[in-house]
């Protein structure tokens, strides 16, 4: 089936119930959320994009068939007001409070950069939470292959992972678009506990 948009929530009282496991994609601002989730989807404007960071500000919910895909709000944008990220803060904490609810959750990087202290706090969180997590090294293009494999290395390192945890996707030429697919399906195939 062709993936869809179902809807947006600004608040916990509007978040949906999942009825699919749900894949949970979150990162930077401007990190390519929702540039994956068009990669995936194999349609460029179900989720928009912007080279403008901070353009996401709701959860948005896509239903790809066997699975569904939340973008979240990006973190860690300095322009945005500081009672906008408090309350940003706040709705990502309510989200992931809903653990029941999420199977998996990417979180996105640029390959380019190191992580962030945020893009730390979340791995922290998730890591202390027990929810599964997978790092995707996002606009892989920029870099030669050899660079690639050498910062997917130290990226896992940082992040404290094995290289296997990370997967260097590209949603411009679609590179890494396989290993996801599998991955998801990997994902979706495990009974939840
Ligand atoms: N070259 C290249 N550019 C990318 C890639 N992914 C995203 N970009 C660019 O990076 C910018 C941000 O991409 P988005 O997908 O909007 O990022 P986001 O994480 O959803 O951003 P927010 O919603 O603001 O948090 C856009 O200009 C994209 O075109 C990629 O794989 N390769
Ligand atoms: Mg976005």
């Amino acid at each position: 089936m062709q993936a869809k948009f179902i809807t947006s929530a600004a608040t916990e009282a509007q978040f949906l119930r999942p009825e699919k496991p749900m894949i949970a994609v979150c990162g930077k601002s401007n990190s390519g959320k929702s540039t994956l989730i068009n990669l995936l989807a194999g349609r460029k404007g179900l989720a928009k994009t912007s080279s403008a960071p901070g353009r996401t500000r709701l959860v948005n919910y896509f239903d790809f068939g066997e699975f569904w895909l939340a973008d979240l709000p990006g973190y860690g944008y300095a322009a945005v007001s500081r009672s906008e990220k408090e309350k940003w803060g706040k709705t990502l904490d309510k989200f992931f409070g809903r653990k029941e609810d999420i199977r998996h959750v990417f979180v996105l990087s640029d390959v380019r950069r190191d992580p962030s202290a945020d893009d730390l706090q979340m791995l922290a969180f998730l890591n202390y939470h027990i929810i599964p997590f997978t790092v995707i090294a996002t606009k892989s293009d920029k870099l030669s292959r050899m660079k690639r494999k050498e910062r997917v290395r130290t990226l896992a390192q940082a992040f404290g992972l094995g290289a296997e945890n990370v997967i260097a996707v590209s949603g411009l030429t679609g590179e890494g678009k396989e290993e996801l697919f599998s991955k998801i399906a990997q994902i979706i195939q495990t009974e939840e506990e």
